[in-house]
């Protein structure tokens, strides 16, 4: 099989970079990742090179390039179908599919307010209208998927979906937004997680500074 490229920007900050990353790394999908930083305002003008949106994450698999966070965990998953990224069950399946292109699609109100930004102390920041409302709506399919599954993630053992939602356990612990329960287990069973771990011990060691997600 040709090996595959995963193109990522800082560790740091590019949430959406986290989430297929966390996925192949947590499933033990072998890549080779590539880091290209953003450390210009406003993007990287390399990302061109190799993305067709200007954007990252891009994953290249021989001639094949897949863009879109979500779009790559699901080619990934086709290709190593015994990895367990969704989960077996079609229903259940349909289901993670959904809350993962919710978090795709939404949330912008959180997503706006309180940037993914691992190594930042903990401390809360003034929320716009909007954020509460993503914040209560996340914990909602946290709580009801981790109650029908028992847990410790969404569907049991570490799926797509948690992947989708990594940046948001870190958005949510950063800037001290929840405080149920819960949600707080939930938070401490994903950063407990070796892959995580892996991420954030690179993203804090990393030495470029993004003004605007400093908030
Ligand atoms: N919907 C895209 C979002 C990709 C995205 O916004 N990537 C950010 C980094 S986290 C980026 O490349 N920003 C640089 C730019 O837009 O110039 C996905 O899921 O992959």
């Amino acid at each position: 099989m040709d090996k595959l490229t995963l193109y990522i920007g800082n560790k740091n900050y590019s949430s959406w970079s986290f989430r297929p990353w966390i996925a192949m790394t947590a499933a033990g999908i072998p890549f080779e990742e590539v880091l290209v930083p953003f450390d210009f305002p406003a993007g990287n003008p390399r990302f061109r090179e190799f993305s067709p949106t200007g954007q990252v994450p891009v994953l290249q698999h021989g001639e094949v390039r897949v863009w879109q966070s979500l779009a790559i965990i699901e080619y990934v998953a086709e290709l190593f179908p015994e990895a367990g990224i969704w989960p077996k069950e079609r229903a259940k399946r349909a289901v993670a599919r959904a809350v993962s292109m919710e978090m795709l699609a939404g949330f912008r109100a959180l997503r706006n307010a309180c940037p993914m930004n691992i190594r930042r102390p903990k401390g809360k920041v003034p929320l716009a209208d909007g954020v509460m409302a993503d914040v209560a709506r996340i914990e909602t399919i946290w709580r009801d998927l981790r109650a029908h599954s028992g847990g410790p993630f969404l569907f049991g053992a570490f799926s797509g979906a948690d992947a989708m939602f990594a940046p948001v356990v870190s958005r949510f612990d950063v800037y001290d937004l929840v405080s149920a329960g819960d949600t707080l287990s939930y938070i401490a069973a994903v950063k407990a997680h070796p892959a995580w771990k892996k991420w954030e011990q690179a993203a804090r060691s990393e030495p470029w500074i993004v003004e605007e997600d400093e908030v």
